[in-house]
């Protein structure tokens, strides 16, 4: 194996190596570590030198980090921790077995938080420290399936009723419940942060620890030694986020952050490394991070045996077995663990001669050892210059005996059976007799009971309750109506796009006197494709030590400016983690009480596509802030192919809830949302949040017609009116975005070679459009006796005559979800399909949303309701030079 400790190589004398090794103890004992370090550094480059090829190794041997002589003293009561520990086991188990009685199958977790009981207990009690007015608190992600264990120390702390976990996971029960995992969404005064969907929790921590600096670096917040904890599974760290950003965490000395790895060596379905050792695998990636990493293996009870090991032959044969051995070991019994483990060598089974099998059996782990995990705790959070990582090595399913200790089927565990409640009941002490206990009552010791009295002692001293989420910053009192306003007028016939125009805005917005502080502009390497590095010089890149070197293009006006208090959070190619700061900074009004507006701009097709899990976990959040999507439209972005042409992500915005996303055409569009956005989500501290397309084609922006705003939050009103509405033939047509343009042009086409009269329709928004639909028509159903409620969509085309028209960028399902509140059949153009590395004209020809097809949607329209001939449209036809065979962009 890898870790091995070196065994004797050919030849060499076990006395030999006994001198080495004392002599290494002396130095030791005389010098101290550091000269022993130094010394062995030394020794290493100088087997170098002499051509020893020492094998690299970022692995320690299979044993505990600290040594005992190092371990302090553990400062709480553990006797009385253990009770109140079992207590709440017992009504984390009873939850879920509970639940489970009353509603078959409704799930949820036992054995998670059975393994990581200790792990929490002594956070609770000695190391969480809870926000106050004072102090900003320790940010602590729990691992979401261990979710029973917060609940049922919260009951014990009286935050929670027993009518509350008698509802785990049946939130809608009268009096209401508990939901399955973290969800600030469903639990705003409680979770602060969604971490259930694995892997995503330890990238937002590492953010979140990075955004911490940021606010301190740039004055907004006072610098603590406030941590961030992360608890994950072992399982968990196979998803590629979990590990993908810990060398940011590195890099920038985050001592701030501290990750808990909850090592029981299983994850669903069995081991998590069977054939391989889990914890050495993640000791080498984090420590070749760079991360401070603390192993906590074994046990007190295993103290005395490594002292009467003088060999390190325990160390070595630990390093031995593989995970799926060490899971049969948990499972068996003490005889077999003599026979198995310590029977491979003679000079091992002396050393636990005097030990009987039971004793074998219960040598405990290190992540059960309160003694152990309060050392490894005061470690990392006294560490300096790194951040720190801790592999406890667990059970899962601990105390769940034949129901499910380290089998692998614990995870699913959740029912027991009359002997299995008892005997849980009674490894942990619970006072309840034999029948009582299988009806698995919650369980509550009085007020003034010593656990209760010692629990509440604890939390008092670290500052209270934990988990508790709350908002604590103060709403704005303006509207900015000021600041907005000039770009209302347009451009004056200056060609820009609109990314040009939001940059416009976000470039005042930072010079504003209230909010200017608040903005962070956060980017994945894309500044120079949208056009912001103008930014650089002004606002400064945020980097925590600043610039040690002077920049290329110092000379240069828009030079790369890096700074300690700078605002720009540039992330490097990495949209997750981009996402993750956004999360940090659109949740800091609650995590920190302070207004950041996180304003992430990337390409649209590396946002909702890659990324959306992060998206839905900030609207579980209620992050506020606003997602632009750069660079957007299938059609407008031209040359770059299939892979970067979005005309997706206006529906994969779809699914999520309070996610309000638009897609303006005009300057004075996003002028709008964005003025009554800031308003809605930091004046009325509404739970939304924003995602507006902007693009990179350059034209005119029009100055903003009279009484659109309400249109264009609404997500539709009429841009420009028919030049004849009083004409025989009569259309409505809708565009968005940059195809906006295209329906105007199909306008003056329709009007001067065709007499057909169109109004022009700006749609900003067909999501908006569909959920006002879809809420009219619940209410409607719900309200029968009640006036008869009308969609947005249907008021806005009550006297707007002729067919009906829709081209965007994006899928045609669009426009089609609004259809039913029309008053007629609606055709629907858009990008559905895979793109090409084309141009504008050839994709929008291509995709058929340029302004000829939307005559020709216009005029097919007209013939089928009999309005005009066959003739005029075949003459269309070929006028407009349309090919009729050509392939459908949807399959070819
Ligand atoms: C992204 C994602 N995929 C799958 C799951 C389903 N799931 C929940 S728990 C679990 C196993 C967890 O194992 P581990 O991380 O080792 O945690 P443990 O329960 O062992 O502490 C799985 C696969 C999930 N929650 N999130
Ligand atoms: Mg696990």
């Amino acid at each position: 194996m890898e870790n091995e400790i070196s065994t004797q190589p050919h030849g060499m004398e076990d006395v030999e190596i006994q001198e080495w090794l004392e002599s290494l103890d002396s130095v030791l004992e005389s010098s101290g570590p550091e000269v022993a370090a130094e010394i062995l550094e030394r020794l290493r480059a100088h087997a170098t030198v002499n051509g020893i090829d020492l094998p690299f190794s970022a692995n320690t041997p299979y044993a505990n980090t600290i040594p005992v002589r190092l371990q302090p003293l553990f400062p709480g009561d553990q006797e009385l921790e253990r009770r109140i520990k079992s207590l709440i086991r017992w009504n984390a188990l009873a939850m879920v077995v509970r639940a489970n009685r009353v509603e078959h199958n409704i799930g949820g977790h036992i054995s998670t938080y059975a393994s990581a009981a200790t792990l929490y207990e002594v956070g609770f009690n000695h190391f969480f420290r809870a926000r106050t007015e004072e102090f900003e608190g320790d940010t602590v992600y729990f691992q979401g399936h261990a979710s029973p264990g917060m609940y049922a120390r919260a009951f014990l702390e009286g935050r929670l009723s027993a009518q509350k976990l008698e509802n785990f996971r049946r939130e809608l029960k009268p009096g209401g419940g508990l939901s399955s995992y973290p969800h600030p969404w469903l639990m705003p005064d409680f979770w602060e942060f969604p971490t259930v969907s694995m892997g995503l929790s330890p990238l937002m921590a590492i953010y979140q620890a990075r955004f911490n600096r940021y606010l301190e670096d740039r004055g907004m917040k006072p610098v603590t030694d406030a941590k961030v904890w992360a608890f994950l599974g072992d399982g968990e760290t196979d998803e590629p986020e979990s590990l993908g950003a810990i060398t940011l965490a590195s890099r920038e000395k985050l001592d701030n952050l501290i990750f808990v790895v909850n090592c029981n060596l299983q994850r669903l379905d069995g081991p998590v490394r069977g054939n391989g050792q889990i914890i050495q695998e993640l000791e080498s990636a984090f420590r070749g991070a760079r991360w401070n990493v603390i192993k906590v293996l074994w046990g007190s009870e295993w103290d005395p045996i490594f002292e009467r090991d003088t060999e390190g032959l325990l160390v070595k044969r630990m390093g031995e077995l593989v995970d799926g051995e060490y899971q049969k070991l948990v499972v068996s019994s003490g005889a077999y663990v003599r026979e198995h483990f310590f029977g491979s060598d003679p000079r091992l089974l002396q050393l636990v001669e005097p030990l009987p099998d039971e004793a074998l059996r219960r040598l405990r782990l290190g992540g059960h050892d309160p003694r152990k995990v309060y050392a490894a705790y005061k470690a990392a959070v006294e560490h300096k210059g790194s951040p720190t990582v801790i592999l406890a090595r667990t059970i899962k399913g601990y105390g769940l005996g034949e129901a499910g200790e380290g089998k692998n089927v614990t995870h699913q565990q959740k029912k027991l059976n009359e002997d299995e409640l008892r005997e849980f009941r009674s490894r942990f002490g619970i006072p309840l007799n034999d029948e009582d206990c299988i009806e698995v009552p919650f369980y509550r010791p009085a007020e003034d009971s010593v656990e209760i009295q010692y629990l509440r002692a604890r939390r008092e001293a670290l500052g209270g309750y934990t988990p508790k989420r709350s908002v604590r910053s103060k709403p704005f009192v303006s509207d900015h109506e000021e600041l907005f306003k000039e770009f209302h007028e347009g451009s004056e016939g200056r060609e820009v796009s609109t990314t040009m125009a939001f940059v416009g805005m976000l470039r005042k917005m930072l010079k504003d006197a209230e909010i200017g502080k608040l903005i962070v502009p956060i980017v994945p390497d894309e500044a120079r494709t949208f056009g912001m590095e103008s930014l650089f010089r002004t606002v400064g890149i945020y980097s925590s030590v600043g610039q040690r070197y002077e920049p290329v293009d110092v000379n240069t006006l828009l030079y790369y400016k890096e700074a300690k208090d700078g605002q720009i959070l540039e992330e490097g190619i990495t949209e997750a983690g981009s996402m993750a700061s956004f999360i940090a900074a659109g949740s800091a009004y609650a995590t920190h009480g302070i207004n950041t507006i996180p304003f992430f701009i990337y390409y649209s097709m590396f946002g909702f596509q890659r990324i959306a899990d992060f998206i839905w976990a900030a609207a579980d959040m209620r992050v506020r802030g606003f997602l632009l999507g750069g660079t957007a439209g299938r059609t407008t972005l031209s040359g770059e192919g299939l892979q970067h042409q979005d005309g997706n992500s206006h529906v994969l915005a779809l699914p999520v809830p309070n996610i309000k996303a638009y897609d303006p055409a005009f300057a004075y569009e996003i002028a709008v949302i964005i003025q009554d956005g800031i308003r809605r989500m930091y004046k009325d501290g509404e739970n939304v949040f924003y995602y507006i397309t902007v693009m990179n084609e350059p034209y005119a922006m029009p100055p903003m017609p009279g009484n659109v705003k309400d249109g264009i939050l609404k997500g539709m009103y009429r841009f420009r009116a028919a030049a004849n509405p009083k004409a025989k033939l009569r259309a409505q047509l809708f565009g968005s975005g940059a195809i906006l343009n295209e329906a105007l042009r199909a306008q003056e086409i329709l009007d001067t070679k065709y007499g057909v009269s169109a109004d022009v329709w700006s749609v900003t928004s067909y999501k908006e459009l569909y959920n006002d639909g879809i809420e009219t028509e619940r209410l409607n159903r719900l309200h029968p006796a009640e006036k008869l409620r009308v969609p947005y969509v249907t008021k806005c085309l009550a006297d707007a005559p002729g067919v009906l028209v829709a081209a965007s960028d994006y899928l045609k399902t669009l426009p089609n979800m609004v259809s039913k509140w029309m008053p007629r059949r609606l055709a629907s153009l858009g990008t559905d399909g895979f793109g090409r590395s084309e141009g504008r004209t050839s994709l929008r020809e291509f995709f058929e949303v340029d302004s000829r097809y939307i005559t020709l949607a216009t005029l097919h329209e007209l013939f089928v309701d009999g309005k005009i001939e066959r003739s005029v449209l075949d003459k269309a036809i070929k006028d407009l030079g349309i090919n009729t065979d050509k392939p459908n962009p949807v399959t070819s």
